[in-house]
């Protein structure tokens, strides 16, 4: 969880309100949990303490959990993503917590990272540990969460996905934070489609006051 490095990829990554939802994604990346984990390597792409683990609401289904807490990413994406200088992208998993009676939660993170880990951003998390959003939810139930942004810049073919089970304190167990349904995923931007027509429309307007 060094906040230094998190800060630096924050600089990189404009966080925006998306409200195309209803848009056509592109999905780069899936996973549901349901055979191996296959896709996926630990921190320095060495060993991890992802596990596949039953539901805990529905026996079956599989679901990502972890063996042993872990700080500075756990489980990574082998798969690369590039992020394209205007292109908006959009992130999604479900995510159960179980109860905790300690402060902060679970301890359930999600994150970027441009290497095992490098460069790297938590986005979201059980609490705001490395500038996390502390939005996950644990209720015992699943929750749905997205994380939206456009890259303002490109970045090569490096970004991978992570996740961990944060050992925050010397209270924090592993075990008790579950992911499911991760993608990523490309989206087609209406907003830039709509600016183009702004833009179109005030140089109609001003072309049309030029000639009066
Ligand atoms: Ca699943
Ligand atoms: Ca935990």
């Amino acid at each position: 969880m060094t906040k230094n490095i998190a800060k630096v990829w924050f600089s990189l990554v404009l966080l925006v309100g998306f409200l195309g939802a209803g848009a056509l994604a592109n999905p780069l990346f899936i996973e549901d949990f349901e055979s191996d984990l296959s896709l996926w390597t630990g921190k320095n792409n060495g060993a991890h303490n992802g596990v596949i683990v039953a539901d805990p609401l529905n026996a079956g289904n599989n679901v990502l959990s972890f063996s042993a807490t872990a700080s500075g990413g756990d489980i990574f994406t082998i798969a690369a993503f590039d992020l394209v200088a205007g292109q908006q992208y959009t992130i999604s998993f479900d995510y159960l917590g179980l109860p905790s009676q300690i402060p902060g939660g679970s301890g359930g993170f999600a994150g970027l990272s441009q290497a095992y880990p490098g460069t790297h951003l938590w986005y979201y998390g059980t609490n705001s540990t490395s500038g996390a959003a502390p939005i996950l939810v644990d209720d015992g139930q699943w929750h749905t969460y997205t994380y939206d942004f456009i890259a303002p810049s490109s970045i090569g073919g490096s970004i991978h996905l992570m996740f961990e089970d944060f050992g925050y304190s010397t209270a924090s167990v592993a075990g008790d934070a579950f992911f499911d349904n991760v993608q990523i995923s490309t989206i087609p931007v209406p907003g830039a489609l709509l600016l183009g027509s702004i833009g179109l429309g005030l140089t109609g307007h001003l072309r049309r006051r030029r000639a009066f």
